[in-house]
């Protein structure tokens, strides 16, 4: 990291009258995508880095349709192991800002890559779940007996791996893997929020898609772009402004500059 693109992100923090100030103060619709960062200060586990889900698992290991084929009980019990923790952890100061601006903005998007229902707990509306929820499930066989999918939020399954109510056969949690695709429904209502004033990343790595290729389609279509992460990302270069932080922190900073223009 160049020092001198070091100190302009810091300042566009720090500063009441930086671009971002002013591009959210006068938006009237806001797009927020987030990932794993912005619950990383609640205790729920990144994916990547030090700390990162992925250290100890390769992703193609639990995380595709192919894992579950061959293993179904390694996979449910990872997803029983962050169940169980998710279980326990609050949303933070990041959540917070984001569900208090989803109330201000005549327009207001949040997609969220995360599947711990912690932007819900916060209360923001309108949110996108692209990679779905790992409080849902769904049977595995897409037996013709039970509802698409269903609220089930057991954290110690008698019988691993847990078996479908309806046939029983398996069940699966109700998220996202590797190569799957995302419902035409979710996309959609990701591609409406694309078309915005402000569209700003907070915590993601950037690096899967289709979520990665948001915040340069926004920007596209005539965005302000903006960018929050602890480190540079592969879209730092290309977004009008990347700020270098923790969520929970230059989340607040920045809605203490706008109070004024919120009230
Ligand atoms: C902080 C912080 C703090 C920490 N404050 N910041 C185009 C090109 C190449 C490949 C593809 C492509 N299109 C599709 C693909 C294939 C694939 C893909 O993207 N592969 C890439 C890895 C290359 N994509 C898919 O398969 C997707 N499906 C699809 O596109 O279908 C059509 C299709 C299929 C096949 C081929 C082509 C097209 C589906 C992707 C599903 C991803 N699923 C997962 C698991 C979800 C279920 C579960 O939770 O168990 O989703 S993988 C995992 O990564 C999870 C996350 O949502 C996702 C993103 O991770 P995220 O949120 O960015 O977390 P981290 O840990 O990576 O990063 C955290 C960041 O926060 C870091 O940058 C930190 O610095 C930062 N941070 N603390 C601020 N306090």
């Amino acid at each position: 990291m160049r020092s001198g693109t070091l100190s302009l992100q810091l300042l566009q923090v720090q500063d009441p009258n930086s671009q971002i100030v002013h591009a959210l103060q006068t938006a009237q619709s806001l797009t927020v995508l987030t990932g794993a960062g912005v619950s990383a200060a609640s205790g729920v586990p990144t994916f990547r880095g030090q700390e990162g889900l992925w250290k100890s698992y390769r992703p193609e290991i639990l995380a595709t349709p192919q894992a579950f084929a061959k293993n179904p009980k390694l996979v449910w019990e990872w997803y029983q192991w962050r169940r169980t923790k998710i279980a326990t952890c609050k949303p933070n100061r990041s959540h917070e800002i984001i569900s208090k601006w989803s109330h201000h903005y005549s327009k207001f998007t949040l997609i969220t890559q995360n599947v711990d229902g912690l932007h819900e707990q916060a209360g923001t509306e309108n949110v996108v779940h692209l990679h779905g929820s790992i409080w849902e499930v769904f049977c595995w066989n897409d037996c013709q007996l039970s509802p698409p999918r269903w609220i089930d939020k057991t954290l110690i399954y008698s019988k691993m791996p847990p078996a479908c109510p309806y046939c029983g056969g398996l069940i699966r949690p109700g998220v996202i893997w590797f190569g799957e695709s995302i419902s035409s429904e979710i996309l959609e209502s990701a591609t409406r929020g694309l078309i915005c004033d402000v569209f700003l990343t907070v915590g993601t790595s950037s690096i899967v898609y289709p979520a990665a290729s948001l915040i340069c389609a926004a920007k596209a279509k005539g965005a302000f772009t903006a960018e929050i992460n602890l480190e540079p990302t592969p879209v730092s270069e290309q977004v009008d402004v990347s700020m270098l932080g923790a969520a929970e922190e230059v989340l607040p900073k920045l809605d203490s500059f706008l109070v004024d223009s919120l009230l």
